[in-house]
């Protein structure tokens, strides 16, 4: 702190007053551009600086700066105040504290006006036999509205032939007379009066003097010795009161009917509009109602003229008393903006100071100020003579728009009241509250397939601002199938909607204020679709394929049979699947969804089953679906060929031994009940008895027995050949055995067999002949397949053996890297 402002606290505290030394004085020249800095607040007080009157001067917020705002003209200013200085006062307020600093600015004065005469022509009666040195008062001084040496005017005489002279002493400007007189001589006198004022650079004026000498018989007027020169004015007046009952008297005229009363020209503007005098009687009296604060004092210079003399001069000085105010008042100094002496304030600014209010004391009251209990949130604080009125919170529109601050003018003690003083506060709204719904969360359901633009609900945000502020319009962010009202909140579904898409919609509601910027509320709209049993139970095909062998045992899985249904719940659930067809050795599994066989089935009777399946939910009305479903029942090798010709193992045939080579004797023909390879069959000679070389041979296909060679003598007689019939069914082939009995004979005698020959056939049978190139084309194609097989195998081996072998190396490498390194190390001597 340093010792200027150390020096200003001392002088609060002691006095609580501001003396007048204490002010801060700043000095300016008048005439100055605008924008000519004057001095700055900020080397002893701190920032922000603000100045609660924008007259004149301006004051930098930041820096403490102070300009000139305007052109001052010091004589417009301070029109009364010709000599002395010319001021004006402002107060600032300095510092985040509000300190308030009282100021007086100075307006220098530059010598900018030249001194002027009321009349050019001046007449002035002078008495013939006036002595040398005889003075006469001269009223037409001319007026120089500068100050100082600028105002101060020297005057002297040209033309004068000697007989006159100019005297100046204070205020008073007289002719003297500084050579006899003859008006039979000279009765006019002409002489020019120059005025010159004080400046640096002089301005003067000139007015003509015209000195008429008078015969010396003649008397001119005096005032008496019983007129007045002082009176008192007590206060509050009204016009035409008396003030003063001035006399002269002229011998000659032996009336003062002939004398002419004025006043100076000299006395004060306010004088002249205060007072009347009366030429004819000499009464001064009020001009106007009188009301002064303070005393006053006014001195009047009044002539008394007669014609041919020169003026008689007195002067009367008048007291006005002052109205004596009973109680103190108070001077408010808005800080804050303010309309026809109402504060406007926005909401919720910080606390602000509004205004200075300044305590008038009258002679008989003292007073103090004080705030009434209930201006809450107001508060009124004493600083360097004066209160500072500040908001001690910030004030919320939405609690209380107008506020009445009443201040209480009482005296020091506080025990007396002398008056109270209401102060408006308006406060103005801001766009502070945001919209706010009444609920944060809303759910609604609502049943799926509705009719497109349905009312769903209805949602409410309320601001708490006025008007624009407060007026709130909504919008849905992501909405999807749903509209809202922009104005009334209303929620709808803008489209059918299908829960099977999409079941639940979370929306987010927005509130916008009308404010700028706007403020923003939110909420979120739950909208569950409930279902509806709008969908039918699915199949997964509308045509179910299955293959089942004929051997299946009972109850066993045939395969899956799935449906499905995207309602919920029981418009959901499967409750009913089946098949429709009555006595089918099938059923459906409705736990499992499995189909399974419930009794035999025979490819030999039925080869397929063409079915209905049907599935129904539970809903209500049930939904339901029908499927086809074809089950294929495939072939087991369950039945043995059997041999239809030979029809017994006894029958017999007679050759002829002239058949010829390579002829057809006769065939095996065999049948077999099941499908596909398991009926294909093969026929096969096993053995032959006489087990000699047989001239016979089997197609093994047709089953056609052919003589191969021609038939010599050794051929003749039975021939018995053991004949295999195989189908090829898998894994394993079913067979069955027959005797083929041939008699080679010439007399083609009707043969007989009795019995057949002991025979024990092989428990591993021959293998059956390849069938077709179909196979061995296999067996190729599996023989290739393992080559390639045995090849990948090889070339990765020997991948990998390279690749083993390499990474070898690369150890190998390393380690070496690893030994040279050592070795190194070993020959570095040890520290
Ligand atoms: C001077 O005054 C006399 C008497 O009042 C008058 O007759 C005369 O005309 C005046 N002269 C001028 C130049 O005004
Ligand atoms: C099952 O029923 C359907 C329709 O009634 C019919 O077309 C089909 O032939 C039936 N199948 C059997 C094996 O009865
Ligand atoms: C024919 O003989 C074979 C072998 O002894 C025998 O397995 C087969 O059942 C007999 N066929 C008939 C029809 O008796
Ligand atoms: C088997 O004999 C029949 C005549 O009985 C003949 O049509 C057929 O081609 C013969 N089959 C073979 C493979 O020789
Ligand atoms: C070799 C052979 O068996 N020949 C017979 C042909 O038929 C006649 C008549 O039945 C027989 O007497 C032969 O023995």
């Amino acid at each position: 702190m340093n010792w200027t402002i150390l020096q200003w606290v001392l002088l609060l505290a002691s006095t609580g007053q501001i003396h007048s030394h204490a002010l801060l004085r700043f000095i300016t020249v008048e005439e100055q551009e605008a924008g000519v800095k004057i001095g700055s607040l900020s080397p002893t007080y701190s920032a922000p600086y603000r100045l609660l009157d924008e007259r004149y001067v301006r004051l930098d917020e930041s820096t403490g700066d102070l300009f000139t705002k305007e052109r001052i003209d010091r004589e417009t200013l301070c029109p009364s105040h010709q000599d002395g200085e010319c001021t004006f006062s402002n107060t600032a307020v300095v510092s985040l504290n509000f300190e308030i600093v009282p100021m007086i600015i100075v307006v220098d004065d530059i010598n900018d006006n030249t001194p002027i005469f009321e009349r050019n022509e001046i007449p002035l009666h002078v008495p013939e036999d006036a002595s040398i040195g005889t003075a006469f008062p001269l009223d037409d001084q001319a007026q120089d509205k500068d100050t100082g040496d600028n105002g101060l005017i020297r005057y002297h005489l040209e033309d004068s032939d000697g007989f006159f002279g100019i005297r100046q002493d204070g205020h008073e400007l007289e002719l003297v007379v500084q050579r006899e007189l003859d008006r039979e001589t000279q009765e006019n006198h002409f002489l020019v009066l120059v005025a010159v004022d004080g400046g640096s650079v002089p301005l003067s004026a000139t007015a003509h003097l015209n000195v008429t000498v008078t015969d010396v018989d003649d008397n001119c007027p005096e005032f008496d010795a019983d007129s007045p020169i002082t009176a008192i004015v007590p206060a509050l007046r009204v016009k035409g009161t008396a003030v003063a009952q001035l006399k002269a008297t002229d011998k000659d005229l032996g009336q003062n009917a002939q004398i002419a009363f004025s006043f100076s020209r000299q006395i004060t503007d306010k004088a002249k509009a205060l007072f009347h005098l009366d030429g004819h009687t000499g009464l001064i009296s009020l001009a106007v109602d009188t009301q002064v604060d303070s005393p006053e004092e006014h001195m009047l210079k009044v002539f008394a003229n007669s014609p041919l003399c020169p003026p008689a001069q007195t002067q009367v000085t008048i007291y006005i008393q002052p109205v004596m105010s009973q109680e103190p008042s108070v001077k408010i100094k808005f800080v804050a903006e303010h309309k026809n002496q109402v504060i406007v304030l926005q909401e919720n600014e910080p606390p602000t100071i509004l205004a200075l209010l300044e305590l008038e004391d009258t002679s008989t009251a003292k007073g103090t100020l004080s705030l009434d209990k209930n201006s809450m949130p107001f508060s009124l604080k004493p600083q360097a003579g004066s209160y500072l009125l500040s908001t001690s919170k910030p004030l919320d529109f939405e609690m209380c728009g107008e506020y009445e601050v009443t201040v209480i003018i009482s005296d020091p003690h506080g025990t007396r009241l002398h008056r109270r003083e209401v102060i408006k506060v308006l406060v103005e709204d801001v766009n502070d509250n945001a919209p706010k719904f009444e609920q944060t969360r809303y759910e609604k359901d609502i049943k799926e397939n509705n009719e497109p633009g349905v009312f769903l609900l209805r949602v409410q945000a309320n601001d708490a601002d006025s008007q624009q502020f407060g007026k709130v319009r909504y919008r849905l962010k992501n909405g999807g199938p749903f509209r809202i009202h922009e104005e009334t909140g209303v929620i709808s579904a803008a489209e059918s909607l299908d829960r099977e898409q999409q079941e639940k919609y979370d929306l987010t509601v927005l509130a916008r204020d009308g404010g700028e910027p706007s403020l923003e509320g939110l909420a979120i709209v739950s909208i569950n679709i409930l279902d509806v049993n709008d969908n039918p139970p699915v199949f997964p095909t509308p045509h179910f394929y299955f293959f089942v062998f004929e051997s299946i045992p009972q109850l066993s899985q045939v395969g899956k049979v799935t449906v499905s249904d995207a309602d919920e719940g029981d418009n959901g659930q499967i409750v009913d699947l089946r098949i429709l067809n009555d006595s089918v050795p099938f059923a459906i599994d409705l736990a499992q969804g499995s189909l399974r066989s419930t009794g035999e089935v025979d490819r030999e009777k039925q080869d397929r089953y063409e079915l209905l399946v049907v599935a129904a939910d539970g809903g209500s009305p049930v939904l339901s679906t029908t499927a086809k479903m074809t089950i294929f029942i495939e072939d087991v090798n369950d039945n043995h060929p059997q041999v239809l010709l030979p029809s017994s193992n006894l029958s017999c045939l007679t050759i002829s031994p002239a058949t010829r080579a390579g002829s057809m004797i006769t065939k095996i023909f065999a049948i077999d009940e099941d499908s596909g390879m398991n009926s294909d069959i093969t026929y096969q000679i096993i053995a032959s008895k006489p087990a000699l070389h047989s001239p016979f041979q089997i197609d093994e296909h047709s089953g056609n027995i052919t003589l191969v060679q021609h038939l010599r003598g050794e051929d003749y007689g039975m021939h018995h050949l053991f004949i295999v019939v195989r189908d090829r069914g898998k894994p394993d082939p079913l067979q069955t055995t027959v005797w083929v009995n041939l008699q080679v004979n010439e007399t083609l005698e009707k043969c007989h067999v009795n019995a057949i020959p002991e025979y024990t056939p092989p428990r591993l049978l021959p293998p059956m002949p390849v069938q077709d190139r179909c196979e061995s084309n296999a067996g190729l194609i599996f023989y290739c397949g393992l080559c390639l097989m045995v090849i990948s195998v090889c070339v990765l081996l020997a991948a990998v053996v390279v690749f083993m072998k390499r990474k070898n190396t690369k150890r190998k490498a390393e380690k070496k890297n690893v030994w040279e390194t050592g070795n190194l190390c070993e020959l570095k001597p040890l520290n």
